[in-house]
C-alpha cells in the first residue's frame, strides 16, 4: 500500500473548506488508491468549529483517511506536508478599502510562506486560493525563497472549469468534450478567458470552438464578461460566494498536477511566469499549462491576435499594480 499523503487546507473551518474535506477524503484529489492523511488550520476564533469538522470527518469513515489534525498553531499544521491548500485568508467586507484586505492577507502570507519554508516537506506544493489569489503566492514565493518557484501556484481552474461549462452550455455538447480554453492572467475581473485555442470532440473529429460558434461577437463579449463575473452572480444568487465549485476546482488543480494532464490537453494554472507570452518574469500569472511527473510547463506557441495581447497585458498590468500594492503595504 501507498504512504498516506498529508495535505494541509488552511481556513479549512471556511465555506469552501466544508466542502473541500470530503473530496480529499474520498480520493478525488490524489485518486482512489492514495491514502491520505489531512491537515487544517484556521484560527483561535474558529477552533471550536474546525474540530465539530475533524468529527464529521471521523464520522464519514472514510477508508484512504488514516488521519486529521485539527488545529490553531500553524507549526503543527504545517508539519511534513506534501500539499499545501491555501483557504485562510480575510474577505473583504463591506466598507473595507482593497489596501486594507491587501495589507491583512499579505501579512498572513509572509507569515505562513517562513512556517511553510520550515516545516513542510521540502518538495511541498502549494496552492493558494485565497484572495488576493495570485498575489497572495506572490508573497509566499518572495517570502519562502527555499520552496522552489515551480512548487508556488493560485488558483485559476475555477475559472477555467466555468469557462469549459459556458462552451458546453453554448453548444450544447458535454463538457468533457470540450478543451484548451485559456484562462490567462489574474483571477480578478480582468482575467481573459480565451477560446481561440479550445476545440470540442464531435462524431466527426475535433472541431474548433471559434468554427462551431459563429458568432464572434458572443465569444469576445458576452463569455468573457460572464466568466469574469460569474463569482459575482453567484454571490447574488447563493449570498453567498462558491464553494462547491471550487473545491471541486482546487481538487483537479492539483489531481492535474500531481498525477498529470491527459495528453492533448492543457489546463490554466496560475504559475511563476518565466516570460513566456511576454509576461514579466516573476509575477504568478495565470498560463494554459499541461503537467507530467509532478511538474507543470507553460504551453508554448499559442497565435496571440491584437484582441488577446491587449487582454493579457492589461490583467498583466493589473498584477503589477497589485505587487506594488502588497509590497507598499509590508512597509
Ligand atoms: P471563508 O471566509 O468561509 O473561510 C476562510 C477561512 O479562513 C475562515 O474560516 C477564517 O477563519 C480562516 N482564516 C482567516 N485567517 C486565517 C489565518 N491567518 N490562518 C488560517 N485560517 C485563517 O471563505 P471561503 O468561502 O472558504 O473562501 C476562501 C478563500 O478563497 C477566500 O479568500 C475567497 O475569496 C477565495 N476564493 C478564491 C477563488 C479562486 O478561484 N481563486 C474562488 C473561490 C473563493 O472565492
Amino acid at each position: 500500500e501507498k504512504e498516506p499523503v498529508k495535505v494541509l487546507v488552511t481556513g479549512a473551518a471556511g465555506q469552501i473548506g466544508y466542502a473541500l474535506m470530503p473530496m480529499i477524503a474520498r480520493g478525488v484529489m490524489l485518486g482512489p488508491d492514495q491514502p491520505v492523511i489531512i491537515h487544517m488550520l484556521d484560527i483561535e476564533q474558529c477552533a471550536e468549529a474546525l474540530d465539530g469538522v475533524k468529527m464529521e470527518l471521523i464520522d464519514g469513515a472514510f477508508p484512504l483517511l488514516r488521519g486529521v489534525v485539527a488545529t490553531t498553531d500553524v507549526v503543527e499544521a504545517c508539519r511534513d506536508v506534501n500539499i499545501a491548500v491555501m483557504l485562510g485568508g480575510i474577505p473583504r467586507k463591506e466598507g473595507m478599502e482593497r489596501k486594507d484586505v491587501m495589507s491583512r492577507n499579505v501579512l498572513i502570507y509572509k507569515a505562513q510562506a517562513a512556517a511553510l519554508e520550515q516545516h513542510a516537506a521540502a518538495d511541498c506544493k502549494v496552492l493558494v486560493v485565497a484572495n488576493p489569489a495570485n498575489t497572495n503566492a506572490l508573497i509566499l514565493k518572495e517570502f519562502a525563497p527555499s520552496i522552489t518557484d515551480k512548487n508556488i501556484t493560485c488558483l485559476t481552474r475555477l475559472d477555467h472549469n466555468r469557462a469549459l461549462g459556458q462552451i458546453a452550455e453554448k453548444l450544447k455538447v458535454h463538457v468533457s468534450d470540450v478543451k484548451n480554453i485559456v484562462v490567462w492572467g489574474n483571477h480578478s475581473s480582468t482575467q481573459y478567458p480565451d477560446a481561440d485555442h479550445a476545440s470540442v470532440a464531435t462524431s466527426s473529429g475535433e472541431r474548433s470552438v471559434r468554427d462551431l460558434i459563429a458568432d464572434d461577437k458572443w465569444l469576445n463579449t458576452e463569455f468573457i464578461t460572464t466568466i469574469q463575473q460569474r463569482g459575482a452572480a453567484i454571490i447574488k444568487a447563493r449570498k453567498l460566494s462558491s464553494a462547491l465549485s471550487a473545491a471541486s476546482a482546487v481538487c483537479d488543480h492539483i489531481r492535474d498536477w500531481v498525477l498529470g494532464t491527459p495528453k492533448g490537453t492543457w489546463v490554466s494554472m496560475g504559475v511563476c511566469s518565466d516570460g513566456s507570452y511576454g509576461i514579466q518574469p516573476g509575477l504568478i500569472y495565470s498560463f494554459p499549462v499541461t503537467c507530467q511527473h509532478g511538474e507543470w510547463s507553460i504551453v508554448q506557441g499559442l497565435q496571440i491576435d491584437e484582441f488577446s495581447r491587449a487582454k493579457m497585458d492589461s490583467t498583466a498590468n493589473e498584477l503589477i499594480e497589485e505587487k506594488s500594492l502588497a509590497y507598499s503595504c509590508l512597509g
